[in-house]
């Protein structure tokens, strides 16, 4: 393409991936349809950003192939796992599974992971239009680059309820020089080893490397939508565009009440649409910038460039790129997240709840080495899927402890614990089926005194409803001020330092649940916990699923009866 942009202000940390490129059109067939796929995840070499490394890529692709359907069709994915010495899964982040809960693709928990050489059928329907992404549930495979984008759209003859002229789809994601397995190892060390960045020197693009920027280019006087996705192993982020303003409508697959911004924050497990018009001097070009919120960033921006036609893409923009807030200001992320407000329309929530859990989210030690805890628990999977021993009461399948609903009253969140020790557990929330839940997030301080982090959590097989956000130790006063009218309902929420967030679903889809923080490492040190409901009326769990662990050996009791 032989264009040139500032080459060390490009792509240090993130690789951002604009993956494609689709201009509002009407399909002439009718009626909802089976999309079939044939994929193979397999380890290949690929150069995110600048340094050549191995990735686990899909049919040769890094990210994975796009997947496009409508609302009303079946996705199904026949994967081969061509990895050598490791099980794979891929779970269908913001796509509920309802009638399908052995198709979440989460390992020990909705299925055994898949063998090298084997193929599983992914089969489920994608119920309701928005922007999604899929990525790998076994280890830390998200962070080996295990990911793409789900983009569904309106069902035949349906409208969005706003307009636009053209479309962007970016799926945001960092990448770290070290592979996922060192990472696990370090993770898991005595002392534990931290993932940290380290920035790659190599600047001079021509455009046309697998690590280029991709352009933006747009018509002027129009409007495009920006679909955003975020597949973060850690990273927060921030996206804004020099001199246009950004109209959220669209997150996590709901509508949302437009609401205008400079910049949008977003952590990993969040989808977003939001609206840019192209209503400036069509003579420049435009910086798109990304930048990392809630750790302070070792690396400059990513940025790419809004290319308004007829101007050459080459040409540099001359305005500066659009200023984040700081890392640490999370008075503007607050402010941010309660801007986001359902649309007139979308389901309300129950007005009172039958159970609430309250979570504390605390890291701990267990003999030395680092963990993640909820309520003293730090989450360690069993070797068979829950789905598979719950549904057919395999008792010693996993330990049968109930966790707990709650955590000591006089736990001070704003200090490190007095003893920072903590248990392992696979216990599980059994939540009585067709109840009303409310989740209460509470964060505190981490093991050093005046630390306290921001965790995007993801529930699996659901939406919630987020009824508020709120600063130190939730109490009983602050049910009351519970945004029941129009609160956002999403399938990932994040609790600020030191802050809580409340949330409400109903234990409605038969199945078992992952609900953990969508930061990859801390999910690996013990920070998830997992809800089972109705799991008595699953039907028609394929064996290849259950082929594992204590359901794989009663599956082959059977066959030899
Ligand atoms: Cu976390």
């Amino acid at each position: 393409m032989g264009f040139f942009i500032d080459p060390c202000l490009i792509r240090p940390l993130f690789a951002l991936c604009i993956l494609s490129i689709v201009f509002a059109t009407s399909s002439s067939a009718a009626g909802a349809k089976t999309r079939h796929f044939k994929w193979e995840v397999e380890y290949m070499h690929w150069s995110p950003d600048g340094l050549e490394s191995v990735v686990m890529g899909i049919n040769g692709q890094f990210p994975g192939p796009t997947i496009r359907a409508r609302a009303g069709d079946t996705v199904h994915v026949e994967l081969t796992n061509k990895l050598h010495t490791e099980g794979v899964v891929i779970h269908w982040h913001g796509i509920r599974q309802i009638g399908t809960p052995w198709a979440d693709g989460t390992a020990s928990i909705s299925q055994c992971a898949i063998n090298p050489g084997e193929t599983f059928v992914y089969r489920f329907k994608v119920d309701r239009a928005g922007t999604y992404f899929y990525h790998g549930h076994y280890g830390m495979q998200r962070s080996a680059g295990l990911y793409g984008s789900l983009i569904v759209d309106v069902a035949e003859g349906e409208k969005e309820p706003f307009h636009y002229d053209g479309e962007f789809n970016i799926l945001l994601s960092d990448w770290w020089h070290k592979s996922s397995h060192e990472q696990e190892v370090d993770l898991s060390s005595n002392p534990m080893r931290w993932i940290v960045p380290q920035q790659q020197r190599e600047c001079r693009l021509r455009g046309n490397e697998q690590y280029a920027p991709h352009i933006l280019r747009v018509q002027p006087n129009k409007t495009y939508r920006l679909r955003i996705a975020s597949s973060t192993a850690l990273a927060s982020l921030n996206l804004g565009i020099g001199k246009h303003k950004l109209v959220v409508v669209e997150a996590d697959g709901n509508y949302l009440q437009p609401v205008s911004v400079d910049n949008i924050d977003i952590y990993s497990g969040e989808s977003y649409s939001v609206l840019f018009t192209t209503n400036q001097d069509p003579s420049n070009n435009y910086w798109l910038s990304i930048n990392v919120r809630g750790r302070e960033p070792k690396t400059p921006p990513a940025l790419t460039i809004l290319n308004y036609s007829p101007t050459s893409a080459s040409r540099l923009p001359n305005s500066p790129p659009p200023v984040s807030p700081r890392w640490d200001d999370y008075g503007s992320s607050k402010a941010f997240s309660n801007k986001i407000l359902a649309l007139t329309g979308t389901p309300k929530p129950p007005t009172t709840s039958d159970r609430r859990i309250v979570l504390l989210n605390t890291q701990n030690f267990i003999d030395g080495h680092t963990k993640w805890a909820i309520n003293n628990v730090s989450l360690v999977l069993p070797p068979t899927p829950y789905l598979g021993s719950i549904r057919f009461g395999l008792s010693n399948a996993f330990d049968q402890k109930r966790p707990p609903d709650n955590f000591k009253h006089d736990y001070d969140v704003m200090r490190p614990a007095p003893n920072q020790n903590t248990t392992s557990g696979n216990g599980v929330y059994v939540l009585r089926f067709n109840t009303t839940i409310d989740v209460i997030l509470q964060n505190a301080n981490a093991l050093r005194a005046n630390v306290s982090e921001i965790h995007p959590w993801h529930l699996h097989g659901h939406d919630f409803w987020i009824l508020g956000y709120g600063e130190g130790k939730f109490t009983e006063s602050d049910v009351q001020k519970f945004n029941l009218k129009n609160p956002p309902y999403r399938n990932t929420a994040v609790i600020f330092p030191y802050g809580w967030t409340a949330l409400r679903f109903v234990a409605d889809n038969p199945g078992v649940w992952a609900f953990h923080c969508h930061i990859e490492p801390h999910l690996h040190m013990g920070m998830g916990v997992v809800f089972a409901e109705g799991v008595r009326r699953v039907k028609r769990i394929p064996n290849e699923a259950l082929a594992c662990g204590l359901t794989g050996k009663l599956l082959m009791n059977n066959v030899h009866k």
